[in-house]
């Protein structure tokens, strides 16, 4: 299946793919949440909301793997460095009881995904420390005995947990698809570069698309 894609086209192969969807969390999507407490307009990542759950709909109408992620720690901190925890200026930080539980405390109100995305049983769910999906998680070990080799990446934000989880998926020997239209940044102009670096040098990290054309190929199977 040929996905007419930046800078070159890609060869899906969705019997060998997973659809990878970064973080869509109230945390980082809804008012109240970890964005908005670093000072950030969320309303910007509510608008690829449509676009993501077309993406996923179709997905799974085709049979595709799909695998949630969520920024989370454990209740007691132990899994979030200091570092992380006491870095910058937010009105409340990690682990900090927010208006929608303690900011990115996993199985707090606020650390679910947003009711759009909701994993469906069987969905592979990933709760991660890190900013990638594959520090520290099991992702790894569940793509390879799924037989993935494919990624296709939407989600939030572009430049932050998107890019680092699309790195290392290719650094681990994934052929990775940014979708476009169904990733977003707080900063526009972040997720502008970030698309553009992604895929320069021969997709020297990987390829990227708008959904629509990831549509069209899967309704023409
Ligand atoms: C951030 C994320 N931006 N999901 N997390 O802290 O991109």
């Amino acid at each position: 299946m040929q996905i007419d894609a930046q800078p070159f086209p890609f060869e899906l192969d969705p019997a060998h793919a997973a659809l990878v969807i970064i973080d869509m969390q109230r945390d980082f999507v809804e008012p109240g949440g970890f964005g908005e407490t670093l000072g950030n307009d969320v309303s910007l990542l509510q608008a690829i909301v449509p676009a993501c759950a077309a993406m996923l709909s179709a997905w799974r109408q085709a049979g595709g793997l799909v695998v949630h992620t969520r920024e989370a720690h454990q209740a007691d901190l132990s899994d979030c460095p200091p570092a992380k925890r006491l870095r910058g200026n937010p009105t409340l930080r990690i682990g900090d009881e927010g208006p929608m539980g303690r900011i990115l405390i996993a199985g707090e109100p606020g650390n679910q995904i947003i009711d759009a995305l909701a994993p469906l049983p069987g969905e592979i769910v990933i709760d991660k420390p890190g900013k990638g999906a594959f520090y520290a998680t099991p992702l790894q070990n569940l793509l390879q005995q799924a037989g993935i080799r494919q990624l296709l990446f939407m989600g939030v934000t572009t430049e932050v947990c998107v890019q680092t989880s699309m790195r290392e998926a290719n650094d681990r020997g994934y052929d990775c698809l940014l979708l476009e239209d169904c990733t977003e940044s707080y900063f526009p102009h972040f997720k502008a570069a970030a698309v553009e670096m992604m895929r320069a040098q021969g997709a020297i990290v990987g390829w990227t698309a708008p959904s629509a054309a990831v549509l069209a190929a899967l309704a023409n199977k």
